[in-house]
């Protein structure tokens, strides 16, 4: 066991960061497992549990570990490397990953279109839409809030159907005969409010990224406009391009 060095000139927190960063690579700590408490890693390095807790609270807010609330703190999955050139809807990711999707409606109404809904979707202001607003996790760790704003028509029934059991996609493709062949889409960068961090559990003002897609059926007609905020530190995004045209 790596030791912690009191005359070392490196401050204690920052040799505890690396003796766990040690034990991820060499997969001693693999990705989901809990770690010891602040307690026990002082106790076990003879440090303080303030020391203890610096070193955890960094690698939090550096993506390693996620916090889940009255559980404690684990060991972050590999970064997601989320293609940007096929068009694919999170179960279809995760699922490909060979992790568990799962997603926890936050909420679910109908709403009318502002402006910049309605000119994304190409219907008039003011006409209904139903807006669904999402938590997505995979393996129970929670990588995305998303809020989507669907066009309903030939979907009506979708307002009965269980968001939290069911791909939206594939409801959309199988059930209503209106797959999603195409979509446009927007990247930004951002800081995570206070309510998103509540929800994604990660520390207020951590980095993520603003996503907008508009999602499009057959003959051109958008079908989705969706608004989505996902952890900074757990994606990284890809994409191929070429000179031709
Ligand atoms: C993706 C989409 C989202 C869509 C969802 C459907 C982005 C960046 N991504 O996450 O718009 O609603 O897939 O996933 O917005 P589902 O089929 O698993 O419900």
């Amino acid at each position: 066991m790596r030791a912690i060095f009191r005359n070392s000139p490196l401050p204690r927190y920052y040799q505890l960061k690396e003796v766990m960063r040690e034990k991820i690579r060499s997969g001693e700590w693999k990705p989901g497992d809990l770690i010891p408490s602040e307690r026990e890693l002082g106790e076990q390095y003879g440090i303080s549990r303030m020391t203890a807790r610096q070193a955890i609270t960094e690698l939090v807010n550096e993506g390693l570990f996620y916090r889940e609330q009255g559980k404690g703190t684990f060991v972050s999955r590999h970064k997601i490397t989320q293609q940007l050139i096929r068009l694919t809807g999170f179960t279809e990711d995760i699922q490909a990953r060979g992790q568990r999707p799962s997603t926890k409606t936050l909420s679910a109404q109908m709403v009318l279109a502002d402006e910049a809904t309605a000119e994304r979707l190409h219907v008039k202001q003011g006409r209904q839409l139903f807006r669904l607003h999402r938590l997505r996790l995979a393996d129970d760790e929670p990588l995305a809030i998303e809020t989507s704003l669907i066009c309903f028509i030939g979907c009506e029934k979708l307002l009965e159907d269980d968001l939290e059991q069911n791909s939206l996609y594939q409801l959309l493709e199988t059930k209503y005969g209106l797959p999603p062949i195409e979509a446009e889409q927007e990247l930004e960068a951002g800081l995570a409010s206070n309510d998103e961090a509540q929800v994604l559990r990660i520390p207020v003002g951590s980095p993520v990224l603003f996503t907008r897609r508009t999602t499009y059926t057959e003959r051109n007609q958008p079908i989705e406009y969706a608004k989505s905020v996902y952890c900074g530190s757990k994606y990284t995004f890809y994409t191929r391009m070429n000179r031709e045209q």
